[in-house]
């Protein structure tokens, strides 16, 4: 098949189970071999794509599953320390597992029809045990390395990737299939001169790696999935109201 018509036929394969999950997402292509990986993820990746031949002819396809707007609204516009027993907050807590859960069923879905490998949206259940953020970072890959090299979206102040579509309020999965598909490289402006998500988050705002203390809130939160998100309602609001889109004119 040539990858044109590969292409085609993934993306619509990718529509026909967004219309059918009453989800609207993005997908995206990249040549392997023009994305920079951490060390410890490039040796998880090189062991996981072992039986797809020589990594500089994989392709990285990026598939991104929005949120709807009620689940985003769910959390909270302004910083909370605490999340109280049944939260409203907690939408967005089922909202994730939900969109975790239906990522992972469309990239089996997508390799049982086309080849390749899955790398999953999360690795569930297994939050409990991490001690440490750099716990992670051996067992996974990161999608967003795959989302930005595929032009979906760029790397916001916040460290997650920023779309068009729906800011950050989307999660991704990625599968790797054999051969070069290329991608289709977009232009953005970026964030510009929005801070919104340093002025709400005070971890955000603080020097350094705000990684593990970020993983540390969210464990606090106790809300019913390993989420926070605030960071991400308040970028949602700006990219609605079009604080990163170029003046008109
Ligand atoms: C570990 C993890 C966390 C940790 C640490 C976050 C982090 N920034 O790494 C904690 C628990 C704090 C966390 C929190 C959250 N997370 Co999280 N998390 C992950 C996870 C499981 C792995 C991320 C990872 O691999 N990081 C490693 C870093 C270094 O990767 P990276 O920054 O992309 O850098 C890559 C390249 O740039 C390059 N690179 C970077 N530095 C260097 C240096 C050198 C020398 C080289 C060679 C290369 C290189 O290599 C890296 C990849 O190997 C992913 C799922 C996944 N498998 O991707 C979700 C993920 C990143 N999380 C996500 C989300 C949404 C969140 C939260 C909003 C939680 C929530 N749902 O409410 C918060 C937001 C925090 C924030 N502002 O970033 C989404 C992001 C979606 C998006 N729009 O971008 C992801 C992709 C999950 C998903 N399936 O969609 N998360």
């Amino acid at each position: 098949m040539c990858t044109n018509s590969l292409k085609e036929d993934i993306e619509r394969s990718f529509r026909e189970l967004c219309a059918e999950a009453g989800r609207l997402g993005i997908i995206g292509f990249s040549p392997l071999n023009t994305i920079r990986l951490l060390p410890q993820q490039q040796q998880y990746l090189q062991e996981k794509l072992k039986a797809l031949g020589p990594m500089e002819e994989v392709t990285a396809i990026s598939l991104g599953l929005l949120y709807h707007e009620q689940e985003i609204l769910s959390i909270p516009a302004t910083w909370q320390s605490k999340a109280s027993t049944d939260d409203p907050w907690n939408e967005y807590a089922l909202a994730y597992l939900t969109l975790n859960r239906t990522l992972n069923d469309f990239t089996s879905t997508l390799v049982a029809r086309f080849g390749g490998v899955a790398e999953q949206a999360t690795i569930e259940g297994w939050a409990g045990q991490v001690k440490h953020v750099d716990d992670y970072f051996p067992h996974c890959v990161s999608h967003r390395a795959f989302a930005e090299a595929a032009g979906l979206g760029w790397r916001g102040r916040h460290g997650l990737i920023v779309t068009p579509e729906a800011g950050p309020a989307l999660r991704f999965a990625t599968i790797f299939i054999a051969g070069r598909i290329p991608g289709t490289p977009k232009e953005f402006i970026g964030c510009s001169e929005c801070h919104a998500c340093l002025k709400i988050c005070p971890i955000l705002r603080k020097a350094g790696d705000y990684r593990e203390a970020c993983r540390q809130r969210i464990h606090a939160l106790g809300l019913k999935a390993d989420v926070c998100g605030i960071c991400v309602r308040v970028c949602w609001e700006q990219i609605r109201k079009g604080a990163s889109t170029p003046p008109a004119g």
